[in-house]
Parts: C-alpha cells; structure tokens; sequence
C-alpha cells in the first residue's frame, strides 16, 4: 500500500514540491486508507501524517496504511500542520485546487506561514488513481456483481402502475442488502416520456404500457462505485423505440469491441457515436460515451468527442451510449469495463436482450 505514497512523492518531485496536503475524502481514502469526512494528510518525502480530530482518532489508526502517523489535532488542523513543518521544514506545498474551498485555502496561506508557496496539483494527483491495482480490479467486479444482482431482482419486482419511487427505494434497499454501503449516486429511474431526461432521477410517476424505462444506477463497496444502465419496457412500446433500442445496443457492442488501449478518449466516443449518427440520431446522443469509476463515481479518464485522455491498460470506464427524443422516450445502455490483456473486460453481465415487462 506505500507504493501508493510514492507514486505520490514522484509527482512532487516531478513538480519540484516538497510536501503536499491532500484534504479530499476520495484522495485520502487512496493514499491513507481513512475513510472519514474530515482530515489532513501531510506527505512529505519520507514521512506522512494523517491530522484529525477527536472523533477519528481511534478509527484513523485502525485504518491508516504503514508509513503514516495519525496525530490528533488539539487546536486547528493548521496549527497542527505549522507544528509538523516546525521540525520538517519545506519550501513549498501542493494541494488539491479542485477539493480545498477557496476560505480554506486563505487560511492555509494564512496561519501557515512558515511555507511561501502553494501549488494547486490536481490532475497529477488525480492521474495516479486512474489505474488500477488488482486489489481495486477485484473490488470494482465484486461491486459490478451487486450491480447485476440487484438487476436481476428489480426485473421480478416491476409491475405497470408501479411509481418511479417505488423501484429506486426497492434497488436501494437491495443493493444494503447484498452487502454494498448505499448507492453511488442519486438513483435514476425514470419512465414514459421522463426516459428522454438523461438524468431523470426517480419521481412519483406511475408506470405505463408501453413506457421506456432507464434504470441507471450504482452501488458503493468498500469504498468503490459501481454503475450500470439498462433500459426496459413495460408493454409493447412501438416500432421507434425498439428500433432506437437496437441501435443503441449496436453502438454499444461497436465500442465494447473496438476500444483497446493506446486509444484517445475521442477515438472510444468516435465509435459509438458514428453509429449512432449514421442511423440518423446523432443530435440525440448529447452526453459522452464513457467516465474513468473508482473511489469517485466519476473520474478520469473520460471518454467523449473532446477527450484527449488516452486509454490504458489497468483504466476502469463506463460504455453507456444512449438516445433521447423529446416526447417520445430516451435508451440508455450502460457497462463497467476494465482494460486488459488489450481489450475491454466487461464487469457488468446483465442481459441486454431488449426485455418487454
Ligand atoms: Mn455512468
């Protein structure tokens, strides 16, 4: 797990910094191991120190990797800091600019005075976390299995003149069952003419004949998110939803075999929406094919037309293509893949046979 921090002091010295602060949750989780809301890791070049406060000091122990000294901190998380770099002086420190609030950081600047500089580090930082070790590939499945599990259960349960409402609370009460913390995001259900909102989150809408129905949602397992799309119908819904199924699915399958490493995120995006554009929908697909999924269920890399991220072995993304027509209904299909062995893996298993409830 130290491995993790060196990675870390390569980038800084890469960047000509001594120390950095990381304050986010999802960046503290990755390099220290401590799961809660509020803290202070300071990594410098051959140590590390974990600040908090009396409600996590008996949890921060527990969980903090070798290599890191949890200190709880008496007065601010400043003061603290100001105390460490007392007896390990740095000239400059680097920080998260995307994570640490604005009044945070005039007060870094403020009361630790004993550094000049701050330098905002973001996408250095982040790019360490996109690739993943195997223990991060073996927990992203087992939360992709939840995922599919729960899929397979709400499929059972949907019954027309059903609410939206009734199916998200039924997945996420699934979801804590099957061992997983919650949901990654707020849960999308959403049916008849709401599935041309691509993030229609559930509403008291009642289920119909002849309804498109996207189901978009994740699950959060010891500490990594899952995400997945299916898009159903309750009764028949029509030649030009089915056919817009099938086109979707078929620009899905496109992009699931085609993307390999080495490849931009704009050349992945590419092979979905040509497809899709040929088939006459390309002003309906208005998102990015894909995002990076990790400890943040969003993350890079990204995969859209203006993405020049480039895709690597050990990265983890969603493939979820879709089309959405205003007063009609949209489709959304959506997997969580690894790339591996030069290809894609598919984490997600649920059928994506066009289902008719
Ligand atoms: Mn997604």
């Amino acid at each position: 797990m130290n491995s993790r921090l060196e990675k870390l002091r390569t980038v800084l010295n890469t960047n000509n910094i001594d120390a950095c602060i990381i304050s986010g949750r999802p960046n503290t989780i990755y390099f220290s191991g401590f799961t809660g809301t509020t803290s202070f890791l300071l990594v410098g070049m051959d140590k590390a120190w974990l600040i908090v406060d009396f409600r996590y000091t008996i949890q921060a122990k527990k969980q903090v990797f070798e290599g890191i000294t949890v200190i709880e901190s008496k007065d601010t998380f400043y003061s603290a800091i100001n105390d460490i770099l007392k007896r390990n002086p740095v000239r400059n420190i680097g920080f998260e600019g995307r994570v640490l609030p604005y009044s945070e950081y005039i007060k870094l600047k403020e009361r630790v005075s004993r550094v000049k500089e701050f330098v905002g580090l973001d996408n250095d930082i982040d790019r360490i976390r996109q690739i993943k070790d195997s223990d991060e590939a073996e927990i992203l499945q087992e939360a992709a299995l939840i995922g599919d599990k729960v899929f397979s259960h709400i499929l059972d349960f949907i019954k027309p003149g059903m609410k939206e409402t009734d199916i998200s609370t039924e997945l996420e009460y699934t979801m804590k069952k099957l061992g997983a913390k919650g949901p990654s995001f707020e849960t999308i259900v959403a049916s008849g003419h709401r599935s041309a909102m691509c993030h229609g989150t559930a509403t008291d809408n009642v289920l119909k004949k002849g309804d498109a129905l996207v189901l978009d949602f994740g699950v959060v397992y010891r500490n990594y998110c899952s995400d997945m799309t299916r898009t159903i119908f309750i009764g028949d819904p029509g030649e030009e939803l089915k056919e817009i199924y099938n086109i979707v699915l078929k620009a899905q399958r496109a992009a699931l075999d085609g993307i390999i490493p080495g490849m931009s995120g704009i050349e992945a995006d590419k092979i979905a929406r040509d497809i899709i554009t040929e088939a006459g929908y390309g002003e309906a697909f208005g998102h990015s094919l894909g995002h990076g999924i990790g400890i943040e269920i969003h993350e890079n890399p990204r995969l859209s037309a203006i993405s020049m991220d480039v895709l690597e072995e050990g990265m983890v993304f969603s493939v979820e293509p879709g089309i959405y027509v205003d007063g009609l209904g949209g489709v959304r299909i959506e997997d969580m893949v690894m790339l591996m062995d030069g290809k894609l893996r598919n984490f997600t298993t649920s059928s994506k046979d066009l289902i008719i409830i």
